[in-house]
Formats: structure tokens, sequence, C-alpha cells
């Protein structure tokens, strides 16, 4: 059993693989953890009335790891450790609850697992009651924190759902999905959809503003790559719009050896229309990953931009939040290049049609994991409270968490944990 004591940041999400380090050797995390107190998290407005908010390790239903509004997590934070036991953490997932204070999820191998609830100074409270199976060799569950009962020494109950995206049953936020033999009944408001969804049971689905649902599709091997726990990669984006009366299933499909390489895609407004596109990464053997942006309509996904390659066959790129890290607010889309080898930090702008890199910084940023299904380790925010936007990543070999920032055209290291 090893003891694993976790580095809890901000409001959510720093998850925590169950990575080997460089001997090979399962690690002993005994750091000091930092605890923070959080501000509010975003709650879905999808969530029923007897939800208080919504934890996902990968942040938010869209799949953006970005955060508005501002905190401090750099000064006057009193460092709180918590030891459980539990077989190599793997993830970390939080989330608020009622009275300010956060309730937080840590999944380990082979069925261990912890709730627990920290008020906000930091001292353990009572977990209240908790249902449902946070355990999931893939994909953890996602978290929903209850409202206060009307028992007011009950701190409401703690739920653990299940968020495939192949067809068993589980809950989405309001969505709900069901398999009937090869097929999926996807339910919202009442009404029921059937469709025949290619997916595996790592894939995780987002939902935009409009109520559109996106995921990956159609595994294949043609890109063995193996850089996310397996060498089944993607040959397909799925949209599916459930605010529409046809809710047909629409599909982009890549051609030759080229695959979709992530578990889900991300949703953000990429280029300030105030309409939602879609971010993924494609990779192909000759030239490995790229960001490639979609725009859905009635008509179906379209590709409206693409940047440059890595340039190398099975080299990955880790692509983590759309936010306005630019100097003057603008939006920009953050990536660790290669984060096995090297993780360069780059920002790309849509600019023209095209994603132009804009800034980068060559910092060994380890966002990612060799073989980790965990690509939640990179969040961004304002966690200094000076109202610019910082992107946090692992430092090189995961020691320390590290904030950049975009000054001018450059990438600065601005503070670390
Ligand atoms: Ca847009
Ligand atoms: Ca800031």
């Amino acid at each position: 059993m090893i003891k694993v004591v976790l580095a809890i940041m901000v409001l959510v999400v720093l998850t925590v693989t169950s990575a080997c380090n460089q001997d090979g050797v399962a690690p002993t995390i005994e750091s000091s953890t930092v605890f923070i107190r959080p501000t509010m998290t975003p709650i879905p407005d999808l969530k029923s009335s007897s939800t208080f908010s919504v934890g996902l390790t990968y942040g938010n239903v869209s799949g953006n790891k970005y955060f508005p509004g501002s905190a401090n997590i750099r000064d006057g934070a009193e460092p709180t450790a918590y030891q459980f036991e539990i077989n190599s953490a793997r993830w970390v997932i939080g989330s608020m609850g009622p009275r300010g204070e956060i309730v937080w999820s840590m999944v380990g191998d082979h069925g261990s697992n912890g709730v627990f609830r920290t008020a906000a100074d930091g001292e353990l409270v009572p977990t209240g009651a908790i249902y449902g199976s946070q355990l999931d060799e893939l994909v953890p569950s996602m978290l929903l924190v209850g409202e206060l009962t009307t028992d007011g020494n009950d701190p409401g109950a703690v739920r653990f759902e299940d968020i495939h995206a192949d067809g068993r049953n589980h809950l989405l936020l309001g969505v709900r999905f069901e398999e009937f033999g090869d097929q999926t009944a996807i339910t919202y408001r009442g009404l029921s959809t059937l469709y025949s969804l290619d997916v595996l049971p790592d894939a995780v689905t987002v939902i935009d503003g409009a109520v559109n649902l996106y995921s990956y599709a159609e595994p294949t091997h043609r890109y063995p790559h193996g850089a996310l726990g397996d060498k089944t990669e993607w040959a397909a984006l799925n949209a599916i719009p459930l605010s529409s009366e046809n809710r047909k299933l629409r599909q982009h499909i890549l051609q030759g050896d080229e695959v979709f390489e992530a578990l889900f895609p991300l949703v953000a407004d990429v280029n300030g229309d105030e309409v939602q596109e879609i971010v993924t990464t494609v990779s192909d053997p000759a030239s490995g990953a790229r960001l490639v942006v979609f725009d859905y309509d009635e008509n179906g996904l379209s590709v409206i931009a693409e940047s440059d390659p890595v340039g190398t066959g099975f080299r990955w790129l880790h692509q983590i939040a759309v936010a306005p890290f630019g100097p003057n607010g603008e939006i920009e889309i953050a990536v660790v290049e290669t984060p096995h080898v090297g993780g360069i930090a780059k920002f790309y702008r849509l600019v023209d049609g095209r994603l132009e890199l804009v800034a980068s910084k060559a910092g060994g940023y380890m966002s990612h994991v060799n073989g980790s299904r965990n690509l939640d380790q990179a969040v961004a925010g304002d966690f200094d409270g000076d109202g610019a936007v910082e992107l946090i990543v692992p430092s090189r070999y995961q020691k320390s968490l590290i904030a950049l920032r975009r000054i001018g055209d450059s990438v600065e290291e601005v503070w670390e944990l």
C-alpha cells in the first residue's frame, strides 16, 4: 500500500497519475499539500435541482480547462496535508459544497478510493452520504455534490455517475445515455433518440452551450502511438444536437492514416463570435499532431482552421484550454507540445482562417505522462488575483506547478508552487 498525499490545487482538478517515475518505480508522493480557498465552481445549468455542483476531472462539461473569475492561490495559502491509504492515485476530483466547503474524490488502482470534505479553512468536515461508485478503470466518475438537506446537520449527499460515451447507463448533467444492444438511447428533456455510437469506454462526451454533444468515435488502430492508454485512436468526430427537433448524428471522418488523438474534444469560442467551435487534435504518422478547429451548424461539422503539425510522426500535443491569455485579453489556445519529450508550452490564435503560433516556451512542462489516460493535469485561470490568466502546468518530472503567463510576444514563468 502506497501512502499518497495529494497535492490539491485550486477549486477543481489537479489530477494525479499513477505514473512511474524515471526508475520505473511507482512514486511515493509526500509533498506538503497546498490547500487553497477556491473561487466559485462554475455550475452548469444542466444539473438537476438537487445538485449544488458538479466535479469532472476534465474541468467542466465543455472540456475546456479554463475557469473564469479570479482567485489567489499564491499568497497566504497555508499548506494543509492529509494522508490517505490508497494504491497509486490516478485521479483527484473536487467540487464545491453548499457551505463553501469542497468535496474531494481520489481514485487509485484496484478499487482503492477516498472521499473527503474540507471546510474553507482547510479542516476536515463530515463527508455526508455517498452514492454510486467512484471507481472506474478508464474514466473517473462525475462527482455530484448535493444541496443542503432540511436537516441542518447533514452536509448533503455526494453522488458519483459514470460518464462514458460507450452507451452504458450514465448521466451527463441532465443528458441520459442508455444502452439497448448495439444502440444507445440519448434522452434530454423527455425526448429520447436512438443512435449507433461506435465508441469505446475511455471516450468522454462534452457539451457546448447550445446543448450539442461531441465525442470522438470509430476506433482505429491505424496510428499505433499508444500515448493515451492504448493504441486505439479515433477516425471520427461525432456531433449530436440535443436542443434541436432534428437530433441527427453528424460526423467528420478523417481520411488516410489520420486519427483524432485524445479522449475528448474541447468546445470554446475561439474566434470571439459568441458561437463555440470544436478544438481537436489530429495526428498522422508523417507529421505528428496538430490542432484542427471545427465549426458545427445544421449542415454538420466543417474544418475552419488548423495549426502547423509538430513535424515528426508519433509526437503528440496536449490541448489544454481556450482562454483570454493574450496580453490584451486576446483569445488563445494553450497547448503543451510533446509533454513527454521536452514539453513546449505554445499559444495559438485563430487569424485569417488558420491557427497562428503567437508565443511559446520550451520549459520541459510535463502536462501528461506517456501512456496515461489522465489528460487533466493542467488548468487555466487567474490564480493570483491580478486579472491576467495563467496557464498552470506541471514542471519537468512533475516536481512542482508552474504558472505561465503571456507577456508581449513571449511566455514567462511567473511563479511556482
Ligand atoms: Ca466562435
Ligand atoms: Ca493572474
